[in-house]
């Protein structure tokens, strides 16, 4: 089946030292593995070989989905010296075609490496396989009065083993700091086989090089993420959700400056979502709350969390006077209880959702200053306008945007392609931004790495690559290509 997304531009070409799955190979996995922790019916493998977009499609006719540490390190010893190229995958929910396959390399799945291990309240660790689903995770230190330090659309899917590989961020950014900075103990599998114990546990452990931190984002490329340690914030008492529609990009910055001067720490995301990303979520997705009935026309949403241990509605009181005295916002709403927070919460984070309805979706996860964000989403919208709908949103409180671009006609998804690439990359150069925020580089973005890091900078990232996988069998054509 012919991805929505085939342009040669995609695909780098094969490399013809990788080994393709042969029964010898098999029955070697059939001798470590059990029947059920082996996928090779081709009406199962499409879940697997295709991404959450349907935008990048893979060949494997294998998935490997062992249940322990030692059944991988077994695996990888052997793709190693047999030149048998490797893609691991979690939730499968990433965004630049990281976690499936460019041709047949096999797919060896977390899903069966799951195990919530413990949870220490006194030092506030959560010990788990990376196979655990973000949100079953959430779930369970919740039972202890914790949140885990990451929140996004995907929790339902994506594996911590995947959030670490990907460093993924989400909303909670500006809470609870990055996921990379959260990690304390760390298991990974090399290209080799060697199992890699760096699980410290420990919040300060000055001994040497912190070799954890290079496969946090590395996406597959360097290593198997097996396990890990993460820190857990207790959960504070109360939680609101405030939404306001302002009729300015230069508001929202304006709200988002006196959310950091009011509520400081109480202020625990913000978020933003211009007009065409509210209008097709509002279009898109069914039983959806509109809060703004008609009323929000051209405006800007911003999303604004409120937390605190007491006095909630003293504080958000207070932030409220003060903004509305400066005549800040038009409209706006306040969650009363854990229903309206969460269906507040589900506008913005149906933003996704809604645009894959409208077609192949260029999607772009920036960082950039976020005073630039508008002007950068206009520009693509008007190079666009007519071939596809722009939408501008994302997390304004780490200066993260995202700018989906939904082609409407897919006989022109190589035209708009080639007008937004390399032409935002170089817009972004310009301005000292990053072309990857959060969801990483993937397929999709491993060609424009220049734009962001020196020659050296990424001669000494090859240099870790070959001395950690010397034959390149753990995702190839990601990342670094
Ligand atoms: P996969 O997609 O399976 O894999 C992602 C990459 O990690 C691949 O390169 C894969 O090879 C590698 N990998 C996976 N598991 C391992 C492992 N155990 N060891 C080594 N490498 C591994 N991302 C954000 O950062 N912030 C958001 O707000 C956000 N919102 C999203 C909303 C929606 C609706 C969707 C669909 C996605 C969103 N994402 C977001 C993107 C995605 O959810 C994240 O990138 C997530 O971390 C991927 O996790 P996963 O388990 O699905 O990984
Ligand atoms: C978000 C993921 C979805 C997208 O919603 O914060 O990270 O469309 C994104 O990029
Ligand atoms: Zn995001």
């Amino acid at each position: 089946m012919k991805s929505k997304f085939f342009f040669a531009s995609i695909k780098p070409s094969k490399n013809l030292i990788f080994s393709s799955l042969s029964p010898k190979h098999l029955s070697f996995f059939n001798s470590i593995l059990k029947p059920n922790e082996l996928i090779t019916d081709a009406s199962d493998l499409p879940r697997y070989n295709i991404d959450w977009m349907d935008k990048y499609h893979g060949s494997a006719t294998l998935v490997l989905q062992p249940h322990t540490v030692s059944q991988i390190s077994s695996i990888l010893s052997y793709c190693n010296s047999n030149n048998l190229p490797v893609v691991p995958q979690g939730g499968n929910t990433g965004l630049v075609g990281g976690g499936t396959p460019v041709y047949d390399e096999l797919i060896l799945s977390l899903k069966n490496l799951n195990k919530i291990k413990a949870f220490d309240s006194n030092n506030d660790v959560l010990s788990c396989e990376a196979g655990c689903i973000l949100q079953d995770l959430s779930v369970y230190v919740k039972d202890f009065g914790y949140d885990v330090p990451l929140d996004l659309g995907a929790r339902g899917s994506c594996f911590i083993g995947g959030n670490l590989a990907t460093n993924a961020g989400g909303k909670y950014f500006i809470r609870h700091g990055s996921l990379r900075g959260n990690l304390l103990g760390l298991q990974v599998v090399l290209a080799n086989g060697t199992v890699l114990n760096m699980d410290s546990g420990l919040r300060k452990d000055n001994t040497g090089y912190d070799l954890r931190q290079i496969f946090v984002g590395s996406e597959g490329t360097l290593g198997i993420i097996t396990a890990c340690d993460i820190i857990c914030k207790k959960k504070t008492k109360q939680q609101k959700l405030m939404v306001f529609t302002c009729d300015s990009f230069a508001k929202v910055l304006a709200l988002h400056d006196l959310a950091k001067t009011n509520l400081n720490l109480n202020l625990s995301a913000f978020e933003y979502m211009d007009h065409n990303a509210y209008k097709i979520v509002m279009e898109n997705i069914p039983r959806i709350i509109n809060p703004f009935p008609n009323k929000e026309n051209g405006h800007f949403v911003s999303l604004v969390e409120i937390i605190s241990n007491q006095n909630i509605d003293q504080i958000i009181e207070g932030f409220y006077n003060i903004i509305e005295s400066q005549k800040i916002f038009k409209d706006a709403v306040i969650s009363e209880n854990e229903n309206q927070f969460e269906d507040l919460w589900k506008i913005r984070e149906s933003v996704a959702e809604s645009c894959n309805k409208i077609g192949l979706v260029y999607k772009y996860d920036l960082s950039l200053q976020i005073d630039k964000f508008d002007e950068l989403t206009n520009v693509i919208r008007k190079k666009t306008e007519g071939l596809a709908y722009t939408t501008g949103y994302g997390h304004i409180g780490d200066g993260n945007i995202h700018i989906n671009v939904g082609v409407f006609d897919k006989k022109n998804n190589e035209i708009v392609e080639e007008i937004l690439e390399p032409f935002i990359f170089q817009w972004l150069r310009e301005r000292k931004g990053s072309i990857s925020a959060e969801h990483g580089l993937g397929l999709m973005k491993g060609k424009y790495l220049n734009y962001c890091k020196s020659p050296e900078v990424i001669a000494l990232m090859k240099n870790v690559k070959t001395m950690l996988d010397p034959k390149g069998i753990l995702n190839p054509y990601k990342v670094l290509n």
